[in-house]
C-alpha cells in the first residue's frame, strides 16, 4: 500500500491501534523507497520528507506514529547517493516491523510474572500490547474471567471480546461506565499505550483516566503495556502530544444532534504516573519514573 492509501486508512481509523499504525507508516515508507526510480539524493529526501510529514499528520496523539517515520529514514540524510539511501530506509522499516511485532509478543511473557494466582483482567479498547499480556497469561492458566470495556465511542471494545473468545479467553462485555462496579471482581489491569511521556504519563484511549482512578480506589494494580517505540523522546524537553479530537459524528450522526448542541469528542486521556503501577515494555517492566531511562536508552538518536 502506498504513503496516501495508508494515510487514508490511518485517517479514517481502517488501519487503528498504535502499533498497527506505526507498522503501516514503516511499511508505506517501505514502500516509497522500493517504488522510487533512480534520482538524485537530492530529490530521494525530499520526496522522503513530504512522505513522512503526509503520515504524521493522519493522528497526532499515538507517537508511535511519528516513531516508526524517524526510524524508517534514521541515517538517510548522510548518505552518498541515492541507492544507499533508498536501501537504508528498505532495511530501517523492515526491522521496525519485524522488532514492532516481537516487541508485543516479549510484552506478554514479562505480563506473566505479575499475575502469580488466577483472578480476574479488566481492560478497555482492543490494544495488542495488552492482549498479548492477557493471552499469556491465559495459556498459563491464571485468568479466571476479562471484563473487556465497551469504549464508547468508537467500540473497539468489540474488537477485544471477539478476540479474546476466539481465543478461549472468558471474556464479559461491559459498557464503560460498569467499570466501577466490576472493580471489586477485579485482580489487575491490563491497558494498551498510545505514548509514554518521559515524566511516566501515560496517554491512552478516552476512559483510560476514569478506570486507572477507579482501580486506585480499590486498591487494583494497572500496567500500561508499552512497546519503547512508543515513549516520547521530546517530552524530556517538557513537549506533550496533542490529545487527539475526532468527528462528532463518532458520538452522535448530525441528523439526531438538536439544534444548538455541540459535542466534545475527545479520543485520548492522559494519565498522571501517580495512578500507574508499573509499565510493561519489551525489556522489561518499569516503574513510571524510569520512562526517561527507556528513551535514552532506546529513542535518543531520533
Ligand atoms: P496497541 C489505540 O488507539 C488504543 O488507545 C490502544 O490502547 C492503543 O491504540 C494501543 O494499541 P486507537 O487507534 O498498539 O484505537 O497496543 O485510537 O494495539
Amino acid at each position: 500500500m502506498n504513503v496516501e492509501e495508508t494515510a487514508l486508512k490511518i485517517q479514517d481509523m481502517t488501519i487503528r491501534g498504535a502499533g498497527r499504525i506505526a507498522r503501516a507508516a514503516a511499511a508505506a515508507m517501505l514502500d516509497y523507497a522500493v517504488k522510487c526510480k533512480s534520482m538524485t539524493l537530492e530529490e530521494f529526501l525530499v520526496g522522503l520528507d513530504i512522505a513522512a510529514l503526509r503520515l504524521i499528520s493522519t493522528r497526532p496523539t499515538a507517537i508511535s506514529l511519528s516513531n516508526a517515520v524517524s526510524i524508517s529514514i534514521r541515517g538517510t540524510k548522510e548518505q552518498e547517493d541515492f541507492n544507499t539511501a533508498r536501501y537504508l530506509v528498505i532495511s530501517n522499516a523492515e526491522k521496525f516491523i519485524r522488532n514492532s511485532n516481537s516487541a508485543v509478543e516479549k510484552i506478554g511473557q514479562n505480563a506473566l510474572p505479575l499475575m502469580k494466582k488466577p483472578g480476574k483482567v479488566i481492560t478497555i479498547c482492543n490494544s495488542s500490547a495488552a492482549i498479548s499480556a492477557i493471552l499469556e497469561c491465559h495459556k498459563a492458566g491464571r485468568i479466571t474471567g476479562v471484563y473487556a470495556c465497551e469504549t464508547r465511542p468508537k467500540k473497539q471494545g468489540l474488537i477485544t471480546i471477539k478476540e479474546l473468545a476466539k481465543a478461549g479467553v472468558p471474556v464479559t462485555l461491559i459498557v464503560d461506565s460498569a467499570m466501577r462496579f466490576v472493580m471489586p471482581e477485579v485482580s489487575i489491569a491490563f491497558v494498551g499505550t498510545d505514548t509514554l511521556e518521559s515524566d511516566g504519563s501515560l496517554i491512552n484511549k478516552i476512559g483510560t483516566h476514569l478506570l486507572a482512578a477507579t482501580a486506585r480506589d480499590f486498591n487494583i494494580p494497572i500496567y500500561a503495556c508499552a512497546e519503547t517505540y512508543k515513549f516520547l523522546p521530546a517530552s524530556k524537553i517538557g513537549q506533550h502530544v496533542e490529545i487527539e479530537l475526532r468527528p462528532s459524528e463518532e458520538i452522535l450522526p448530525a441528523s439526531e444532534l438538536p439544534a444548538n448542541v455541540k459535542v466534545f469528542n475527545p479520543v485520548f486521556d492522559r494519565v498522571p504516573p501517580e495512578l500507574i503501577t508499573g509499565i510493561i515494555t519489551e525489556v522489561g517492566i518499569i516503574k513510571p519514573e524510569e520512562a526517561i531511562r527507556i528513551i535514552k536508552e532506546h529513542l535518543e538518536d531520533i
